[in-house]
């Protein structure tokens, strides 16, 4: 396995006397008040969150993209992106592929993931915008089009995913589409929801027996009147419908201002239909923000409802994925910083005091049971992090080192800038 980054350079980074004692006072504490420090090393150190091939480009807003320096220019530049944040952060140990923007020689993609060490997730088809060689345009939809044909493309589409994701070790499809209405009749709701579900159980029946097929909701845009798949009910409606091997994508950022999303995720492991998330943040709508960077504390509470629900089931395993789109950031320094901010949400809700909880709850003590999450909440676990990276050989401060690398200007002189690179916000 190669690095990108100089690993000495990591190494002499990582000799910090602050944050020896940082974590010796972290570890006394946690210590203390019962915890298992290295339980939570050894869990920290197994966390792991995907990264989107098109995060590592500059993602830009439905107004404009800005391109940035040294941005990858196809594929293989952005699977050495993805090698650094994972090296630093040893927190990214996949990649998660978006078809056709990805779409390369599967054995010339795995063979460098496999250089770099990093895997691959779920695979991202894309019928919401039309490709310059497609017969049929997606403009009045896809999956869910009035036409046959385009419907029929569509599904195509979706089945040479699962082909590339076969032969580069993924197993999982993540469909979201577009499909919708701009205006009040301009389409029959039920018969294209209709159309929708027949086209979904033609990729479904196409899947291997040990995929996933992930169904993503999002409340509108770029349909602005009624949208497909619009919510967790009406996703919940899906892979119940599809069968055992479909199950809900829950993209924190595809919900109104004031939805409930820990509650919706409590609902879906209710129902054994919790595939996984793309985590993201957001103050208004589907904006694509870092994780945790507008309410860590949302992205906390959706891992308490994770936390308590592994303890009750053994193999409760859901996908962890970002989807972000960076603007102002460096999407490194943006992916990295999110990927431990997921983390350490993780870890947070992991010290909850669950038999606390629990008798506050019984007490309905609702008081006490909100200070129990907040204690938690407030715990910083930042060093314990830092350690666990540590000791895997990634970098206590990944950001500092990836700017002491100088691997972005070493990039920007490689790779001349690109305006229409494949990115957008999903
Ligand atoms: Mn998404």
């Amino acid at each position: 396995m190669s690095s990108v980054i100089d690993s000495n350079l990591v190494e002499e980074h990582n000799v910090s006397a602050d944050h020896d004692a940082n974590f010796d006072a972290l570890a006394t504490r946690l210590s203390r008040d019962g915890h298992d420090v290295d339980a939570l090393l050894n869990r920290a150190e197994a966390f792991g969150v995907a990264v989107p091939s098109w995060g590592v480009g500059t993602g830009g807003t439905r107004f404009a993209r800005f391109p940035g320096a040294g941005e990858p220019r196809h594929v293989f530049d952005k699977l050495n992106d993805c090698g650094v944040i994972q090296q630093l952060t040893r927190a990214t140990p996949t990649v998660s592929l978006h078809i056709p923007w990805d779409d390369e020689d599967p054995t010339a993609l795995r063979e460098q993931a496999d250089a770099l060490g990093l895997g691959f997730d779920a695979m991202n088809s894309n019928t919401f915008q039309d490709q310059p060689d497609q017969a049929h345009s997606y403009k009045h939809g896809s999956l869910s089009h009035v036409d046959g044909a385009t419907r029929d493309q569509a599904i195509e589409h979706n089945l040479h995913c699962i082909d590339v994701g076969k032969a580069i070790g993924s197993k999982a499809l993540t469909v979201w589409v577009g499909d919708g209405s701009n205006f009040p009749g301009q389409t029959d709701m039920g018969a294209q929801f209709d159309r929708y579900l027949d086209a979904m159980r033609s990729i479904y029946n196409a899947l291997p027996d040990d995929w996933q097929l992930f169904s993503e909701h999002k409340i509108y845009e770029p349909a602005f009147y009624s949208t497909v798949v619009q919510d967790w009910g009406t996703n919940y409606l899906i892979a119940t419908e599809l069968g055992p091997k479909a199950s809900c994508l829950v993209d924190l950022g595809h919900h109104a201002p004031t939805v409930n999303i820990e509650m919706i995720v409590s609902r879906l492991i209710r129902f054994g239909k919790l595939g996984g998330f793309h985590f993201n943040d957001s103050k208004y709508g589907d904006d694509d923000l870092d994780s945790g960077s507008v309410d860590p504390y949302r992205l906390f509470l959706v891992f308490n409802e994770l936390i308590e629900a592994e303890r009750r089931v053994d193999t409760f395993a859901p996908a962890y994925m970002l989807d972000q789109s960076h603007n102002v950031t460096d999407p490194i320094e943006s992916l990295m910083s999110s990927a431990i901010e997921v983390q350490r949400a993780c870890l947070q809700a992991l010290l909850v005091d669950r038999e606390a909880l629990q008798g506050y709850r019984d007490d309905n003590d609702a008081l006490m049971a909100s200070e129990t999450l907040k204690a938690a909440f407030r715990t910083d676990v930042g060093p314990l992090l830092a350690e666990a990276r540590k000791r895997t050989g990634g970098a206590i401060d990944p950001v500092g080192t990836f700017r002491a690398s100088g691997y972005r200007d070493q990039v920007a002189a490689e790779r001349p800038a690109v305006s229409g690179a494949g990115g957008g916000i999903v």
